[in-house]
Formats: structure tokens, C-alpha cells, sequence
């Protein structure tokens, strides 16, 4: 098929020239029961045009969880985006979103997706994860950028990975990270009402709000507490 891939360089300068870098990322391509049909660029996979033909561009991502288990009930850790990012700058969302990328390791399933994880929270957080990664299931998640540019969104089967913090030595958020300015404005470790409230006042990221809403993030954050996750690797869950 041929993409859209409109108006590059003359829209491209008004936005912070790394995030414009990472936009030649290769992703993966797939169709809507996840098996990879392409390769893209992330600054194709998102433009509206892409997502909004038919059929809709739909490209891999991840969303990551950690959770500090040292209190109970436990609390998340969210990020806000660094309002440099092109895509729903200056939101809340959960520790680490972003896209397993075009290659021979993170192309390899659910365990390209977790190599995909360490790598992102380690660019992004400064953070060496080093604990079991659990994947829980995969969305199909649509949405125009926020503020709405007429440019951007999102279509993608987004892969739910969560992990725990061990409970000692404690999770300190100022020591054990080292943030990308150009990604991450703040990181603050929350409970779920403290979640519901971001969403409430319309301070998350779409997909975000939308597991808060629909009551998921409550269900899996419920049973993460109750030590009853388990990994959906080799599941049929589709
Ligand atoms: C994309 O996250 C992933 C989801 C689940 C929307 P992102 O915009 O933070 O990606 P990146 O960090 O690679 O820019
Ligand atoms: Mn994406």
C-alpha cells in the first residue's frame, strides 16, 4: 500500500528536533488480530491520514506499569510527558508507553515486547528494570493527538505490561531514576483514586483514561495486590 507521509519537513521545525529524530523509528505494521504485516516509520504510523484510511494504519505499542508493593495497597508510578513530546505533551500516563521497534528482538512476540520495555523505561527513566515483567493481554486503542493537531493519533494494539518493585530495599523515586528531560517532565507514585482524579480532570493521556474508566486498571491492580497476576504468554486471549 502506499502511505501518506504528507508535508514532512515544512510542519516537522516547530517541534523539539529530538522528538523529530525518534520519528524515523521503524514499527512494526498489523492487522487488527496482530500479526505483523509491515514496516512503517513512527511519524507515519501516526498521522491521521495513515490511521484514518482505509484500512487504518495500525502499528505496535506497549504500555508499562510498575507498581511499588512496599505500601498496601500498592501504588503506580506515572509519568507526565515532557511538553516537548509531539504527541500528548505535558499528560499523565502510566510509567512507560512507547512501541516495540522493527527488528529481529522486539519483532519476536511478547518477549519482544518486555526487551522493548527495559529499553524504553531505561531511556526514558534512567532506570535499570531488572524484575519480572508480566503481560496481562493487548488493546486495540485509537485516538486523535490531544492538544488535536489535525496531524496526529494513535491506532495500535498496545501490550499491557506490568511489573512489581520488590519491597526491599524501598523504590525511591529521586535516587533510583535518572529522567529524560526531553521525555519526562516528573514522575509521582500514586493510588488508583489518585489515578481517577488525573482522569477526572482531564489531565491523563486517552488510553490511559480509558483503562481507568472502564474499570480494567482497578481489576488487574486488584488482583496484582492479591499476588494473583499471571502472565497471559501463549494464551489464546485473542
Ligand atoms: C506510545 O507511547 C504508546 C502508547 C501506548 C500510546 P509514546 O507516545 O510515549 O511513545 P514514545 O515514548 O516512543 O514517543
Ligand atoms: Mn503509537
Amino acid at each position: 500500500r502506499t502511505l501518506a507521509s504528507s508535508a514532512h519537513l515544512e510542519f516537522l521545525d516547530k517541534y523539539d528536533p529530538q522528538q523529530v529524530t525518534l520519528l524515523y523509528e521503524p514499527l512494526m505494521v498489523v492487522d487488527l488480530n496482530d500479526n505483523i504485516i509491515g514496516k512503517t516509520t513512527k511519524k507515519d504510523a501516526h498521522l491521521l491520514e495513515n490511521i484514518e484510511a482505509e484500512p487504518s494504519l495500525v502499528h505496535r505499542a506497549f504500555s508499562f506499569f510498575l507498581f511499588d508493593i512496599s505500601t498496601t495497597p500498592s501504588r503506580l508510578i506515572l509519568q507526565q510527558r515532557a511538553p516537548e513530546k509531539i504527541t500528548y505533551p505535558s499528560l499523565w500516563a502510566n510509567t512507560c508507553c512507547s512501541h516495540p521497534l522493527y527488528n529481529d528482538i522486539e519483532m519476536n512476540g511478547v518477549e519482544g515486547v518486555k526487551h522493548a520495555v527495559i529499553r524504553r523505561v531505561k531511556y526514558e527513566l534512567g532506570y535499570e528494570l531488572d524484575l519480572d515483567l508480566v503481560y496481562l493481554t493487548r488493546i486495540f486503542y485509537q485516538a486523535r493527538n490531544i492538544p488535536d493537531d489535525g496531524i496526529f493519533g494513535e491506532s495500535e494494539i498496545d501490550y499491557i505490561i506490568f511489573a512489581k518493585h520488590k519491597q526491599t530495599p524501598k523504590l525511591d523515586l529521586v535516587t533510583d531514576f535518572q529522567l529524560n528531560k526531553n521525555e519526562v517532565k516528573q514522575i509521582q507514585s500514586m493510588t488508583l483514586k489518585d489515578c481517577e482524579e488525573l482522569v477526572e480532570k482531564g489531565l491523563a493521556t486517552p488510553w490511559f483514561a480509558r483503562i481507568v474508566k472502564e474499570g480494567l486498571l482497578a481489576n488487574w491492580w486488584a488482583a496484582l495486590d492479591k499476588n494473583e497476576l499471571k502472565d497471559n504468554d501463549g494464551q489464546s486471549d485473542k
